[in-house]
């Protein structure tokens, strides 16, 4: 009898893709967003079963039914929400939540504050494309003020949020901003971010190049960010402050244990959980 032990077999980014066939406009940044989320899957060897893709409303928040992971699609800005619970409840499962500018800083925006606070063990990544896509064109938090165009003419006037400021502010525990246009960086980049511990937030520019074409320049645009990742938060602060909205790379990479801890973490069954609060 022969009782030679087979190594698993080595799973490759297109065993992540679903069979869906994404229903983005040609050339839309996402597209490349998830390749980079199907490679730096393969680059951490997690079997589909074990990872969870969560997301909320919007064309970027349709990633989880790209992918062959476990997904939910959840309800416009509460992505957070439902990944928090189900990270608490099932901390053996990767978990990777996908929002817009819209849906992420707008709606959800409370939900981004205190995610970075509570620093649960999630990978928050955000497509950025400072636009409403799915709604037809609206400013979103992140749109220039001077924006001009049909549904704000001369622009909103209003200053942009600036994520990484308020993701460093608030507590994430990794800070970081990625270009979609260049997918083997963006993949790496968010391998990084899984392995972290605690919440890791991701920006990644991914152009809509239907309401807003002139994005296309974004690839001449991004440049690697002049300064190494940092722990100390008041030197990413000072650096962010001057941030020009392309500088891509990890910007800051803490070091605060994530929760909950190992000693904490719920160790009860679903059927335990439901026993006890039966009515
Ligand atoms: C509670 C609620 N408010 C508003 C909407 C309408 N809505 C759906 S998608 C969307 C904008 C999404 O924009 P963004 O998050 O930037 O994602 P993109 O489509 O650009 O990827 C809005 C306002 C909704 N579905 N639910
Ligand atoms: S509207 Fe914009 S964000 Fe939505 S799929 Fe088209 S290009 Fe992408």
């Amino acid at each position: 009898m022969n009782n030679m032990v087979l190594p698993p077999p080595v799973l490759t980014a297109a065993q992540y893709k679903s069979g869906y066939k994404p229903i983005w406009c040609p050339g839309c940044g996402d597209y490349t967003v998830l390749a980079g989320v199907t490679k730096a899957l393969a680059q951490l060897q997690r079997p589909p079963h074990e990872v969870a893709v969560v997301s909320g409303i919007g064309c970027s928040s349709r990633i989880p039914a790209y992918t062959s992971c476990y997904g939910f699609h959840g309800v416009h800005g509460r992505s957070l929400a439902a990944a928090t619970g189900l990270k608490v409840a099932r901390p053996d499962l990767t978990v990777l939540v996908a929002s817009g500018d819209g849906d992420g800083y707008s709606i959800g925006g409370n939900h981004f504050m205190h995610a970075c606070r509570r620093n649960v063990d999630l990978t928050y990544i955000v497509m950025d494309n400072h636009v409403y896509g799915m709604t037809k064109g609206q400013a979103s938090p992140t749109t220039e003020p001077d924006w001009d165009n049909k549904l704000s003419p001369g622009g909103t006037g209003i200053r942009s949020f600036h994520p990484l400021v308020i993701a460093l502010a608030a507590g994430a525990n990794f800070v970081a901003r990625a270009f979609s246009g260049d997918q083997n960086g963006t993949a790496d980049m968010i391998a990084q971010a899984i392995r972290h511990p605690g919440f890791s937030f991701v920006e990644i520019l991914s152009p809509c190049v239907t309401f807003r074409p002139e994005q296309r320049d974004w690839k001449n645009q991004v440049h690697p960010a002049p300064v190494d990742a940092t722990d100390d938060p008041a030197r990413a602060a000072r650096w962010l402050m001057t941030d020009d909205g392309f500088n891509v790379g990890v910007l800051y990479a803490g070091s605060r244990p994530a929760y909950p801890g190992g000693a904490t973490a719920p160790k009860k069954t679903v059927d335990e959980l439901e026993a006890e609060f039966a009515l």
